[in-house]
C-alpha cells in the first residue's frame, strides 16, 4: 500500500452557495427563481454551512483529515459595486481560523461559480470591466487569507464558460446549447481575470495560487485523434495553459467519455451510470491527472475535486479506492501530486438539484443534522495513516 509524501493534503471540498444557504444577492439564487418552471430546484437554507461550518470542520478533523476546501462568496462580500462588507469578510476570517485551530489546512477557492447581481447586470464576464472588478474583489480578500497556504482563483472556468455561453444563446432566443464548449469569449475573459488575479493573490499573501479545471479525461475514437485534440484544446487545455507558471493546478475529474468525429460523443442512459447521468469511470483521475502532467510538467497538482453522485456509499468507497489507484499510479510514475480533495464533504445543491448526492456526511434539510456515511470514516482513515 503506497505511503503518500508527508504533508499531502487530505480533505473534501465544497463550495459557498452550495452549502451555505440564503445567497440572495447572487446570479443562481436569481436563476433559481426565474427558471424555478423549469424544474430548476431552490437552494434555500442548503446545508446552513454559513452557520455551521465549525461543525463541518470539527467532523474532518475528528475523522482524520488535514485539510478543507472551501469558498468565498463574492455576492455577500460585496453586495454593491466597490462597497464591501467588513462583517462577511470577518466572517469568511473565522473560518479560515476555524481550520487552522482543528488542524486543517484551509484551501480557499475566492470565485466559484456564483457572482454579485450588480456584476450580472454589467454583463458579467463580458462586462469591460469585468476583470477590473474581480480584482478589486481578489484585493479585498487578500486582507483576509495573509496566512493561507493554498488559494484557488477561480473554479472551473471551462464549465463556466460553458454554462455563462449556454445562457447568452437563450439571452439571444435561442434554445440552451447541449454538450456545448465554452464559450470562447467568456473563457478568455475567465483567463484574463486569473492572469491579473493569480499574480496579485501571490504577492499579497505569500500563498500558493492556482486555479481549477474540470477535466474532461477525454479519449479519441480509431481515427479521431486530430478532431479529439481540437475538442481537448478548447474545453480544457487552454484553460491548463493559463495556469503555466502557477504554483499548482487544481485537477477536477469525475468521468471520462469519447471523441469522434461529430466532437463529444453524448453518454447514453445506462444502468450503471452515477446520479449526474455520467459513466462509472473511478479511472478518469489516472487519466486526468496525467493528461495535466503532459500539458504542465513543472506545475505540482492538487486533486481539487473527484467523486460520485450516488445513492450507494459502498459505490462511493468503491469508486475512490479505484480513483486512488491511479492517483497513487501516476504518482508512482513521477506526476507531483500535493493532495486529494474529495467532492464534497456534505449532500449538498449540485447548481439547481437537490438529488445527486456526492456527500461523504449525509445532510437532514430540515434539522441540518449531519450524518457521516462510511465513505467518510474509511477516507479518513486512509487520510489518518497517509497511506492507503
Ligand atoms: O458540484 C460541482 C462543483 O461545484 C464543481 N465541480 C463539479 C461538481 C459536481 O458537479
Amino acid at each position: 500500500m503506497p505511503n503518500f509524501p508527508d504533508g499531502f493534503l487530505w480533505g473534501a471540498a465544497t463550495a459557498a452557495h452550495q452549502v451555505e444557504g440564503n445567497n440572495l444577492n447572487n446570479d443562481w439564487w436569481q436563476l433559481e427563481q426565474l427558471a424555478a418552471d423549469y424544474g430548476v430546484e431552490f437552494s434555500g437554507d442548503a446545508c446552513d454551512s454559513y452557520h455551521r461550518y465549525e461543525e463541518d470542520m470539527q467532523l474532518l478533523a475528528d475523522a482524520g483529515y488535514n485539510a478543507y476546501r472551501f469558498s468565498l462568496e463574492w455576492s455577500r462580500i460585496e453586495p454593491l459595486p466597490g462597497k464591501f462588507s467588513r462583517a462577511e469578510l470577518d466572517h469568511y476570517r473565522r473560518m479560515i481560523e476555524t481550520a487552522q485551530r482543528l488542524g486543517l489546512t484551509p484551501v480557499v477557492t475566492i470565485h466559484h461559480f456564483t457572482h454579485p447581481h450588480w456584476f450580472g447586470e454589467r454583463g458579467a464576464w463580458l462586462s469591460p470591466t469585468a476583470t477590473d472588478d474581480f480584482v478589486r474583489f481578489v484585493e479585498q480578500a487578500c486582507t483576509i487569507l495573509h496566512d493561507v497556504e493554498w488559494i484557488v482563483t477561480i473554479n472551473e472556468p471551462n464549465v463556466l464558460a460553458i454554462t455563462h455561453g449556454g445562457q447568452r444563446q437563450v439571452a439571444q432566443g435561442k434554445p440552451y446549447p447541449m454538450h456545448a464548449l465554452p464559450d470562447q469569449e467568456i473563457g478568455h475573459a475567465l483567463i484574463d481575470a486569473h492572469l491579473a488575479a493569480a499574480p496579485l493573490a501571490r504577492e499579497r499573501t505569500g500563498a500558493k495560487v492556482g486555479w481549477t479545471v474540470a477535466n474532461q479525461a477525454l479519449t479519441p475514437t480509431s481515427g479521431n485523434e486530430a478532431k479529439h485534440a481540437e475538442v481537448q484544446y478548447l474545453i480544457e487545455d487552454e484553460y491548463l495553459e493559463a495556469s503555466r507558471g502557477d504554483d499548482f493546478v487544481g485537477v477536477q475529474s469525475y468521468t471520462s467519455q469519447p471523441v469522434d468525429a461529430d466532437g463529444i460523443v453524448p453518454h447514453p442512459e445506462h444502468d450503471d451510470n452515477t446520479l449526474m447521468g455520467w459513466a462509472y469511470r473511478p479511472d478518469a483521475l489516472g487519466i486526468a491527472i496525467r493528461h495535466t502532467h503532459e500539458v504542465l510538467p513543472d506545475t505540482p497538482i492538487i486533486v481539487t475535486e473527484n467523486g460520485i453522485a450516488t445513492a450507494d456509499d459502498e459505490r462511493r468507497i468503491a469508486y475512490t479506492q479505484g480513483a486512488l489507484t491511479e492517483l497513487a499510479a501516476a504518482m508512482a510514475d513521477g506526476v507531483d501530486v500535493r493532495g486529494y480533495l474529495h467532492w464534497s464533504l456534505l449532500d449538498n445543491f449540485e447548481w439547481g438539484r437537490w438529488t445527486p448526492t456526492f456527500g461523504l456526511v449525509a445532510v437532514d434539510r430540515e434539522t441540518f443534522e449531519r450524518r457521516p456515511k462510511p465513505s467518510f470514516s474509511w477516507l479518513g482513515e486512509i487520510a489518518r495513516r497517509n497511506a492507503f
